[in-house]
């Protein structure tokens, strides 16, 4: 563990360092060595990664975080008193513009305690909790940088108040579906009896909207995308040359989720360093970077009910681009 702020009212601890370094070396040598290369979605968030992905979300074809901040402004007062949470955390916070609305929410009913954002970005949480503890009278932030998928054991144990545990933005939808059974599971175990979670989730609509969404006009989407490559050549020595690889989105709609991919435009050998690796790249070939599954309300219940949890609340707008759910452990 590492101390990175405390003041009167900021913690912020982190828990990554080599561990992360040897998350990203694991990922890159199982990922790139498959017959089918694939990099889990998490490597995207450096500090440019995190530019990026606030950048897609003021793009006009990238409905998911107008929809979903829709929804809290309509909702939040109602979720804090019906919960009468005083605390947030707020898995994959990034730049917490949303926990600004649940915050709001509680100050204004008088509950409001704490805020927990848990985040691999480490400039995205850092900024977050300095803007935040400005913002509202009293907060205390105490913050995690980590991996949701190792670190939720350093999320501070529930307390004397109701506590709303987020996981916003529909990065649920970024796992494959037995994983994310599990990774709800694991963030169920967060709750107590008074506490919920907060889940975003994007919901299936029609496909051309979707694909717009993951490859817009001004080609942000496909930068954030190649910015992945830019992660591994800086930290393990790799020599990519990401504009040789093309940027693909699309919808498949048996599974209903839609994939991002980079593909190779001529063959090429890439060396990564600091694992002695060679990869081969075909012409054409294809390496997954993202998943992003669509949602419908069965699709939730099933997965809330896999994982021990049950849907207490839904909220969708008006054009039912995106949902909200409110989930109690079972
Ligand atoms: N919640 C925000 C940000 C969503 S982007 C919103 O709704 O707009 C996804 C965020 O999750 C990024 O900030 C990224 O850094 C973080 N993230 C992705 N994978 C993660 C992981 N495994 N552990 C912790 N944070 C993760
Ligand atoms: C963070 N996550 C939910 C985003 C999504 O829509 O799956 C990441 C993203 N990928 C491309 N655009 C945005």
């Amino acid at each position: 563990m590492r101390p990175l702020t405390r003041s009167a009212d900021i913690t912020i601890e982190s828990f990554l360092s080599e561990a992360d370094e040897r998350s990203l070396a694991n990922d890159v040598l199982d990922g790139l060595t498959r017959p089918f290369k694939e990099i889990p979605p998490k490597h995207f968030y450096d500090a440019r990664g995190s530019e990026l992905f606030e950048r897609i979300c003021e793009l006009p074809e990238y409905y998911p975080t107008r929809a979903e901040r829709a929804i809290l402004l309509a909702r939040a007062d109602g979720i804090v008193r019906r919960t009468g949470a005083g605390e947030l955390v707020e898995l994959g916070s990034g730049s917490a513009e949303k926990a600004r609305i649940l915050l709001g929410a509680m100050a204004r009913a008088g509950t409001l305690r704490r805020y927990v954002p848990l985040d691999v970005s480490e400039s995205a949480l850092e900024a977050a909790a300095h803007e935040l503890v400005d913002e509202f009278d009293g907060l205390e932030v105490r913050g995690v940088i980590g991996d949701f998928e190792r670190h939720l054991g350093h999320v501070p144990a529930t307390g004397n108040t109701p506590r709303i545990v987020a996981l916003l933005g529909g990065t649920i939808g970024n796992f494959l579906p037995g994983t994310r059974r599990r990774r709800l599971r694991e963030i169920g175990r967060l709750l107590g009896p008074r506490d919920r979670l907060l889940l975003g989730t994007d919901l299936v609509k029609d496909p051309a909207v979707i694909e717009a969404a993951y490859d817009d006009a001004e080609g942000v989407t496909a930068e954030f995308n190649r910015n992945v490559l830019h992660v591994i050549n800086r930290e393990l020595e790799a020599d990519f040359s990401p504009s040789g690889f093309d940027h693909i989105a699309f919808f498949d709609r048996r599974h209903e989720w839609v994939e991002m991919r980079l593909r190779s435009q001529r063959p090429c050998t890439v060396l990564v360093g600091d694992l002695g690796l060679r990869v081969d790249f075909a012409a054409g070939e294809e390496l997954r970077t993202e998943i992003s599954a669509k949602f419908t309300r069965a699709r939730v219940e099933e997965d809330f009910r896999a994982a021990g949890l049950t849907l207490d609340a839904w909220y969708t707008d008006p054009d039912e681009l995106f949902a909200l759910s409110l989930a109690a452990r079972r």
